[in-house]
């Protein structure tokens, strides 16, 4: 009976290096006559370039180069397209992505202008001082509604418009369902931006060998081999002379998946040119300019129901601002459009968005991709319903969960995927319990009651979502056993902290019947491994983790085959032992999985016809729909109506991502998520003023929550099978951040009932919270504390 790995709580095999400071990030690569690159950047939000003069810098001793985008001649391309929409009714879509270099606009502040490179770091900070760039100012256009105003300056001439997008979706007949409803709720929602704030920015190093006629890329990408792809058809190389390491990468979050940022199209361009290895790591003011951000969406957002809280249509019309470009297509804002749906039975949908270029930092995926959005306007909706009806929170959504007797489901329209967007399987109503009975459904309403006889003001909220996770297109891996009895598993997937290294470990170790420490991981190396697309969309074990069980099948079949030759046994009388094969009926007939793996490779005889050397198989796994992932998540706070600054007591967290490969992993994600949703809602917000200037591009201004401000999450898990891949998973690395936005806020309305507030908003910092506390309908300021 072989060993049990996947759902046991297995210790991550990457945290000693992590901890004793000997993993590898990009910018400890160190190479022998490394020049240094850094960028001028546009002071300007929006303007016309007319010259730029580096003749000043190009004489400061140790300055190597300039380049400006007239040098870069044919290789001065604008970015692909990431994620093309499919050419059908109902989207439209002007595509406009960034360029390597500025050559006659700037579109953002931070835009990059030229690259010095220099022999040291410090020469090329210097240089950048000496160089003159002539803009002319045009009008800057930030702010979703003021970039469609007549007469807004427009960003990209050539389409002659500020809209990016339009998109309409729907089923069912809202109007219908609104002409029959009892009750109708119609608000605004803002959701403000913000930066995915990794712990490590971003870095590009590069090495041209002209020996071996192979590039060498170092970079902090979340998709290594869609870089190595690009890079190879833009320099004119074989893809196997482009080898692109992402190795350690302190956190991703979504931004490092942008392809390309000008620094990894420049930097490897200019050390082939130069024949020096080149590096550039980003600094962190430079992250608030340089690299992607998220977030800012103004919701009109209307819900039809019946008297007795049954949803009978949903209205959402929303702008989305995609910044200066808008390279990843319509995902976020779709991640919108579909989460907005949540485990609801939602009869009529009617969602149409537009999405705008305004003069600020282009916007891609962060950490919910958008879906955190949908979740808030969909659970205010139904809170603010729940209010007008006289129902509790829980309540409402009790009576419109979808049935778990509707799986699969498909609804009508389209996923981030532009597949229809799928359902696989999932049972809300029981999680919704689940969070009540841990939040204490009885004892927390004495437990309210007795804190506001102290004068204190606590409350609940609890919100339910679902997200779609584990989409396509594949990933792969091989499985290879080794002579030492080490196994190696390589797969394409770049890992920026989530644990790949051990969980796919788990996989592959219980299928092989090996102890887990002699399975090595290796990821996001494109000479170990070049098929695949990337880390995003909460997608890693699902897709690649399936890869990495259907490479293990396939080899340990080829043990069993193998090792009945080699032991001189019938097939059917081999089995796997910890770390060996060995006879069933005569169990001293046995040899080690290394062993064998040596007579697998022999240096004479022969390999018989319709086999292959060596114990090492690959395969590939691509879904047909991805997994639905949900849950429900409550939140208890503490108010304080006068200073407006609010405590978080307790969060919990019910889980469904399926069969867990790593609980202990999961329960990181989660917390981790569960962290940044708290930034989201309460305390990070990038704050551009009317001329397109960031205002508070600083870890001083731009505020993060700290292990001070986020509680220990109480969690449990579910796991519902997911049916469309063998281990029955789903995804989980989002999950944490999608609803906490709207937890927060139906938790501070219940804290302070007498201030009669209603949030529309996020982030709601102390400040905002303080003016909203102090707006509120009927507070009598000197009376905040009482009834
Ligand atoms: N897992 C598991 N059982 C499951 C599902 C997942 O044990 N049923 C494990 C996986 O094996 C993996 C981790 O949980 O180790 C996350 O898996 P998954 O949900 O598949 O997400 P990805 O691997 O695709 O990671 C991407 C996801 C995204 S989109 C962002 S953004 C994010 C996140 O993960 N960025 C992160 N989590 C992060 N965690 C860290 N530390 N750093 C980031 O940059």
């Amino acid at each position: 009976m072989s060993r049990t790995y996947v759902g046991t709580s297995v210790p991550r095999n990457e945290d000693r290096r992590l901890l004793t400071g000997n993993a590898l990030f990009v910018d400890d690569v160190q190479l022998e006559g490394m020049l240094h690159a850094a960028f001028v950047r546009s002071d300007h939000a929006h303007g016309v370039l007319r010259g730029i003069d580096v003749s000043a810098a190009l004489a400061r001793p140790g300055v190597v180069a300039v380049i400006t985008a007239e040098d870069l001649g044919d290789y001065w391309q604008p970015g692909p397209l990431l994620v093309p929409p499919p050419p059908i009714d109902g989207i439209v879509f002007n595509q406009a992505s960034q360029v390597p270099l500025a050559k006659d606009r700037v579109r953002h502040v931070g835009e990059a202008i030229a690259m010095v490179i220099a022999e040291s770091r410090y020469i090329a900070e210097d240089a950048l001082a000496d160089i003159v760039v002539d803009i002319d100012p045009l009008d800057p256009v930030v702010g979703l509604e003021a970039a469609l105003e007549p007469g807004a300056e427009i960003i990209h001439p050539q389409l002659g418009t500020n809209l990016a997008a339009h998109v309409v979706q729907r089923h069912g007949d809202y109007e219908t369902a609104k002409a029959a409803a009892d009750v109708i709720i119609s608000r605004r929602f803002h959701y403000d931006r913000g930066a995915a704030a990794a712990m490590e920015n971003r870095c590009v190093a590069a090495r041209w060998d002209p020996r071996a006629e192979e590039l060498t890329v170092w970079d902090t990408t979340q998709a290594p081999i869609p870089i190595r792809n690009g890079l190879a058809r833009m320099l004119g190389l074989l893809e196997s002379r482009v080898r692109v390491v992402a190795p350690y990468v302190g956190g991703g979050f979504g931004p490092k998946i942008m392809m390309f940022y000008p620094e990894e199209v420049l930097v490897p361009w200019v050390a082939m040119r130069l024949g020096r290895p080149v590096k550039w790591a980003e600094d962190r003011q430079e992250n608030f300019f340089a690299t992607t951000q998220e977030r800012s969406q103004i919701h009109d957002a209307e819900m039809a129901l019946s008297a007795d809280g049954r949803i009978l249509g949903v209205q959402d019309f929303f702008l989305h601002d995609t910044g200066a470009y808008d390279p990843y297509g319509l995902t976020v804002p779709i991640n919108s459009q579909c989460t907005l749906l949540g485990p609801y039975d939602v009869p009529a949908y009617h969602s149409e968005f537009r999405a705008v270029f305004t003069n600020t930092v282009t916007v891609t995926p962060v950490r919910g991709a958008g879906r955190q959005h949908g979740v808030f306007v969909m659970e205010r909706l139904l809170d603010i319903a729940a209010r007008q009806l006289g129902l509790e929170p829980a309540e409402i959504r009790r009576r419109n969960y979808l049935r778990k007797d509707v799986f699969p489901h498909t609804f009508q329209i389209l996923f981030q995927d532009f597949a229809p967007l799928y359902y696989d399987s999932g049972n809300y109503a029981p999680a919704l319990e689940a969070a009540l009975d841990i939040v204490g459904r009885d004892t927390f309403p004495r437990e309210q009651a007795a804190a506001r006889a102290e004068g204190r003001y606590i409350g609940m909220g609890v919100v339910s979502y679902v997200e779609g996770t584990g989409i396509g297109p594949y990933e792969g891996a091989r499985v290879t056993v080794e002579p030492s009895g080490q196994v190696r598993v390589a797969t394409g997937l770049g890992t920026q902290g989530q644990g790949h290294y051990t969980a796919f470990a788990q996989i592959v170790a219980e299928v092989l019947d090996v102890d887990v420490d002699r399975v090595h991981v290796i990821t996001g190396d494109t000479r170990e491994f070049g098929w695949g697309t990337g880390t995003f969309a909460s997608r890693g074990a699902v897709v690649a983790g399936s890869a990495c069980h259907e490479a293990a099948l396939a080899v340990r079949k080829k043990v069993l085959e193998t090792g009945a030759r080699v032991l001189g046994i019938a097939p059917d009388d081999v089995e796997l032992a910890a770390n060996s094969i060995r006879s069933r009926s005569n169990p001293d007939r046995a040899m080690t999985l290394g062993e064998l793996a040596g007579h697998a490779n022999p240096l004479r005889g022969a390999v018989t016809p319709g086999s292959e050397p060596g114990l090492e198989a690959t395969a590939y796994f691509g879904p047909d729909h991805g997994s639905t992932a949900s849950g429900v998540h409550a939140m208890v706070v503490e108010v304080d109506p006068e200073t407006a600054m609010v405590k978080i007591l307790r969060y919990i967290v019910v889980h469904d991502c399926g069969k867990l490969i790593n609980p202990m992993i999961v329960a990181g994600q989660v917390q981790g998520g569960v962290a940044h949703g708290i930034g989201n809602a309460f305390y990070e917000q990038l704050v551009y003023d009317e001329g397109g200037q960031l205002q508070n591009a600083s870890f001083m201004d731009y505020l993060l929550p700290t292990a001070m401000d986020v509680p220990n999450v109480e969690m449990a898990h579910r796991e519902t099978d997911a049916p469309l891949n063998p281990l029955g998973l789903k995804g989980v690395g989002e999950a944490g951040c999608i609803p906490t936005g709207a937890a927060f806020a139906q938790a501070i309305e219940d804290a302070v009932p007498h201030l009669g507030l209603e949030i529309r908003e996020i982030p709601l910092s102390p400040n905002r919270l303080f003016e909203l506390i102090r707006s509120a309908p009927g507070v009598r300021v000197e009376a905040l504390a009482a009834d």
